[in-house]
């Protein structure tokens, strides 16, 4: 009784081992766990059938039979690992969709300054560039910017000493190429600058400007006007029409602001252009005769004009985003897109 007790553990021991190292998967796995194992298990039922054998019979057969679960629980844990492991057989499954590799890509700023400056060079402008670490001087003196002129104030400026600051405007590198070059000038300044104000949806600490300086004998309001036209056709399409406004500026006189018609509504109107038609997107002016003098050029001999833009307001408008803060934040859910 006992011995055939003990073969008939034995039967099923080895035929659960057979069938667990034939699992195709973890579903069958956990079906052949729960018939060799459960409480409806063949081992329970054989259990089940030796309450009349003796105590001493009872404790050598539960012991087979523990020690026949422990076995069956390894192997189904081996097998289980085994099964998460492979590949089903199959080296390389072609049939699943690939896994697209990451490419890296531009930063919309970047994109947009590399369109800005390709359209003056195709116009035949240079690139200069100065340092962002000014002297008070550079920045503001030389610039026709009085000690008490509202731009200058604390708030606007980040000071590093007295008289050092980071610049406010690429002007600074202006006065810098008057200085070590001589007329005919015909360059434009990119570069990142600084304002200490509030951080909002409109402002940053940082931004970046391209501004644009021409000089030469008898330029002219008219040669600011069709050179700013060109540029406006050249980067905003051939049909896009401009508006010059006065304005003022402490650097230039006369001075102007440059409206371009809406290429978000054609013009027609809409929330971005405030139902005007027009977005307004840069400055300029004739340089101020005191600036070109702080620049070792002679006013009565030469004339010139400049120009700023800013970067981000055009890369604002131009990819329908409406808070300036989302290019600094280098949320690949954001700046993956362009
Ligand atoms: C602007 C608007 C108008 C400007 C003037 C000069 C310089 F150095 F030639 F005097 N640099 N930049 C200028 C003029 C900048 O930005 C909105």
């Amino acid at each position: 009784m006992n011995q055939e007790i003990q073969n008939r553990l034995k039967e099923i021991q080895d035929s659960a081992i057979a069938a667990i190292a034939a699992a195709g998967d973890e579903h069958s796995l956990f079906q052949l766990k729960s018939k060799y194992l459960g409480k409806k298990s063949e081992i329970s039922d054989v259990l089940k059938s030796i309450a009349a054998l003796s105590v001493d019979e009872k404790r050598s057969i539960g012991g087979l039979a523990n020690t026949i679960k422990t076995e069956l629980e390894r192997v189904i844990d081996e097998r289980a690992d085994a099964l998460l492991n492979s590949t089903g057989g199959v080296a390389l499954n072609t049939a699943l969709p690939g896994i697209k590799p990451l490419t890296g890509h531009l930063h919309p700023l970047t994109l947009t300054m590399r369109e800005l400056k390709s359209v003056f060079i195709r116009m035949g402008f240079c690139i200069e560039e100065g340092p962002e670490v000014e002297t008070d001087y550079y920045n503001f003196e030389a610039l026709n910017t009085p000690p008490h002129h509202p731009a200058r104030d604390m708030q606007d400026t980040f000071y590093l000493s007295p008289e050092i600051l980071l610049r406010t405007h690429t002007s600074p590198v202006q006065v810098r190429v008057m200085k070590s070059q001589k007329p005919p000038i015909r360059a434009i300044m990119p570069g990142r600058v600084y304002r200490n104000e509030e951080v909002s949806a409109r402002s940053y600490c940082l931004f970046h400007q391209i501004e644009g300086l021409y000089v030469d004998k008898g330029v002219s309001f008219a040669d600011l006007k069709g050179t700013l036209d060109s540029f406006v056709k050249g980067y905003f399409g051939s049909s896009v029409k401009t508006k010059f406004r006065p304005s003022f500026f402490p650097f230039t006189e006369p001075s102007a602001e440059v409206d371009v018609q809406c290429f978000l509504c054609n013009a027609k109107g809409c929330p971005i252009c405030k139902h005007t038609g027009w977005l307004e997107i840069l400055g300029c002016g004739m340089v101020h005769p005191n600036v070109l003098r702080n620049g070792g050029i002679d006013p009565e001999e030469f004339s010139g004009f400049a120009f700023g833009m800013g970067v981000e307001r055009i890369a604002l408008l131009k990819y329908g985003i409406d808070d300036i803060r989302l290019f600094y934040e280098n949320d690949l859910r954001v700046v993956s897109q362009f």
